[in-house]
């Protein structure tokens, strides 16, 4: 029934391996410049690792130590044992780089195979992967995954939505690695052709690599007849493969085999109460070429209560609410843009793109949103587009507690990008 005996172990074993793996990680962390330096600076050796709560003792990562290492001021072996890198898509700054070893690209692909196979794809299935290859790690570490799992991985790779829909038609393409966006702009697509998403005959999708809200989820397996398995990873641990849904999708299971979780106060690093919300900090239990110890990865989550009824001991996290700095603060109020989107995504009127834009007015910030109405509520009729235009406004307001602008305009006129959606655009001049 598992892919893997390791997703069922028992909480016990759990830790036992944890432990075990989190030394190792700790001795091969200490050989590389960045961490013989941070685990000096804290006064910490390997060997002090000697209980799990001993992690506490280790200093964080951060995306900036990764910065103030590039290229490659993690390695804990010479270049030559690498056998390939990942850079990060941050659009400022120095990038950060992921080298990997030939174990670590191994065990990637198996964590990413055992996700598949837990939402159902089995090796008859015809994969397609519509996200970016090259350095975005949703391309090859999802087709090293299929391949790992037996599928028929095809590696089409981002935008080109007309090739998209021929290879799916064509090859019968049963489930897909798909970014929620472009989700959304694929059945828009489909509209505009004619073809009803539904006779794709896709009956998994693989849907991640962003926030999106429940409301897009249903939405989408409404839209398309396949079931959409929430997906979460970043490159730093790898990529895609982190943690992911199962049947039940209610909640990611997080590989407790492969990655340490903690859920820290982001502004006092301490530990919050067992099922808040906080920041997901993440070590790395397997990876040999680049270990990262408690790296904070911003995204804010919480772990689940309970176990989970498909009988897989490793931990839920929650649906990624945002990150701690998407945050905005408008007249003082905080809103996640996630927030926004849910209550979009719940009206049957709304397309499906938008934009939050943030602007000031005199010395007061303001927020308008720019939505998508679908074709057949975009009508003549000034009264009825004011109407649906204050319905937007009242349901957001009560969401979020302030009043934004809200912009209707025509579907299919809002910009969008071939990789992660922008949904936020900052025009407030800074002060
Ligand atoms: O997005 C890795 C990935 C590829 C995950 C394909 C899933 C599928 P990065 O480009 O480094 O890596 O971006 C990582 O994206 O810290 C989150 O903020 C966000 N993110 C990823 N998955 C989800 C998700 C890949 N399911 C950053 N829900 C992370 C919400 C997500 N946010």
């Amino acid at each position: 029934m598992y892919y893997d005996k390791a997703e069922s172990l028992s909480r016990d074993e759990i830790s036992r391996l944890q432990l075990s793996r989190l030394r190792t990680t700790c001795e091969r962390a200490a050989r590389s410049r960045l961490y013989s330096r941070k685990f000096t600076g804290h006064g910490v050796r390997p060997e002090d690792v000697k209980t799990l709560d001993d992690l506490r003792r280790l200093p964080f990562t951060t995306k900036q130590d990764l910065r103030d290492s590039y290229p490659d001021g993690l390695n804990t072996v010479p270049t030559e044992k690498m056998v390939r890198m990942h850079v990060s898509s941050g659009t400022t700054g120095t990038p950060t780089v992921v080298y990997h070893t030939a174990s670590d690209i191994c065990w990637w692909s198996s964590m990413v195979a055992r996700c598949m196979h837990m939402t159902g794809m089995r090796p008859n299935d015809v994969f397609q992967n519509t996200t970016s290859y090259g350095l975005f790690t949703g391309g090859l570490g999802m087709h090293y995954g299929a391949e790992r799992l037996g599928c028929l991985a095809i590696p089409m790779g981002a935008g080109n939505t007309q090739r998209q829909l021929k290879l799916i038609q064509d090859f019968k393409v049963t489930a897909l690695h798909i970014i929620p966006s472009y989700a959304l702009y694929l059945a828009n697509f489909c509209a505009q052709q004619g073809i009803d998403p539904k006779s794709l005959g896709v009956r998994i999708a693989l849907v991640g690599a962003e926030p999106y809200s429940e409301e897009t989820r249903r939405r989408l397996e409404d839209i398309f007849g396949f079931r959409a398995f929430n997906s979460y990873g970043l490159s730093e641990m790898n990529g895609p493969g982190v943690a992911f849904e199962c049947p039940e999708q209610n909640g990611m299971h997080l590989w407790e085999d492969a990655y340490l979780a903690e859920i820290i106060d982001p502004e006092t690093l301490e530990p919050v109460a067992p099922g808040e919300v906080g920041e997901l900090v993440l070590t790395t239990l397997c990876r040999e070429g680049m270990p990262i110890v408690r790296y904070r990865t911003r995204d804010l989550t919480r772990i689940l209560p309970g176990g989970c009824p498909c009988g897989r001991s490793h931990v839920r996290i929650d649906r990624i609410t945002g990150r701690s700095d998407d945050l905005i603060i408008i007249k003082g109020v905080n809103i996640y843009p996630m927030q926004i989107e849910q209550v979009l995504m719940s009206l049957p009127e709304v397309g499906q793109n938008y934009l939050i834009e943030l602007y000031r007015e005199g010395p007061i910030d303001q927020i308008r949103i720019k939505v998508e109405v679908k074709e057949e509520y975009f009508v003549e009729d000034m009264r009825s587009l004011n109407a649906l235009k204050q319905k937007i406004a009242h349901k957001l307001r009560d969401e979020i507690l302030v009043t934004p602008k809200v912009d209707l305009v025509e579907h299919n006129t809002l910009p969008k990008s071939e990789g992660k959606a922008q949904r936020v655009v900052d025009n407030r001049e800074p002060e």
